[in-house]
């Protein structure tokens, strides 16, 4: 037996080839249905925390077991508004086809919506368009310490407001048929606050932590100081360098840290049809 494979069955070492220097790798040779042992667990959390987003290909997992993975990192959460994988409700389902365009075609992080937004992310491609469909990742940590000493000073006490309902408008609700859930799921999701910049508590690293999809304004200053702070922010996050950009195929495997990245998801393949589900991992309170 060879090295790589007593580490890829104990967990102790993976086989770990980075994509770009700012951030992802691919974790070659591990078994996600199979490796949910303590050790294997861990080197993933450690992996994750290096590169920020590892892919896995040649995957095929239940929903059950893609739940169950999830659930060792830390508690599920249920999605109020896409559907659910039948049975398992902390699956979320994204589909499109001829009759429904990809919606998550602007950057941002998942879930800044609520107090306790998910520290990661677990997508799983079912089906896949021959080409297109394409999704980016962008280090958030690199986008900040890319920032002047001054502009740095500027944000470094900000907060930002995060609203669900800027993100998801009624017709979404109207469009998946259940239009009779949107006011709950408005009065459950109230807009929260969150730091601008993000501080990493265990190793002190800051990162940007505003996004397209769900903050509204920063709080404390006028409607027009924080159109250009949020404008300015998002252009300077786009940069190609902060990026990784992934080509699916069917069975691979997608997790971010969604603490310290935002994605992008390619709307490019229209009319083709693309299948996706997800388990969402709460975390902590951002500060
Ligand atoms: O479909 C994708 O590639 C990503 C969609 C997305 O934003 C997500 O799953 O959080
Ligand atoms: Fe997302």
């Amino acid at each position: 037996m060879s090295l790589l494979e007593v580490g890829t069955r104990s967990g102790a070492a993976l086989d770990v080839e980075k994509l770009t220097p700012a951030l992802g790798a691919v974790v070659h040779s591990f078994d996600l249905a199979q490796a949910q042992d303590d050790a294997s667990i861990a080197a993933i959390r450690r992996a994750l925390d290096e590169h920020l987003v590892l892919f896995f290909e040649d995957q095929t997992i239940t929903p059950e077991q893609q739940r169950d993975f999830a659930a060792r990192f830390g508690e599920l959460y249920t999605h109020p508004l896409y559907p659910g994988q039948t049975g398992i409700p902390e699956l979320m389902v994204l589909e499109y086809d001829a009759n429904r365009r990809g919606h998550n075609d602007v950057w941002h992080t998942d879930v800044t919506y609520i107090q306790t937004p998910p520290q990661a992310s677990l997508l799983y491609a079912e089906i896949i368009p021959e080409v297109g469909g394409d999704t980016l990742w962008v280090n958030t940590y690199l986008a900040y310490e890319a920032l002047s000493e001054h502009f740095k000073a500027l944000i470094g006490k900000l907060h930002a407001v995060h609203d669900f309902a800027k993100a998801f408008r009624r017709e979404r609700f109207e469009q998946y048929g259940i239009a009779d859930r949107a006011d709950k799921a408005y009065a459950e999701n109230p807009p929260v606050r969150h730091p601008v910049v993000r501080t990493n508590t265990e190793t002190g690293r800051k990162a940007l932590f505003v996004n397209q999809n769900f903050t509204s304004h920063i709080d404390g200053v006028s409607e027009r100081e924080s159109r250009a702070i949020l404008g300015y922010l998002y252009e300077h996050l786009q940069q190609p360098e902060f990026q990784v950009r992934w080509r699916w195929k069917p069975n691979a495997v997608a997790f971010w840290d969604n603490r310290w990245t935002q994605h992008y998801a390619l709307a490019d393949y229209f009319p083709n049809h693309r299948r996706m589900r997800r388990a969402t991992i709460l975390g902590d309170r951002p500060v």
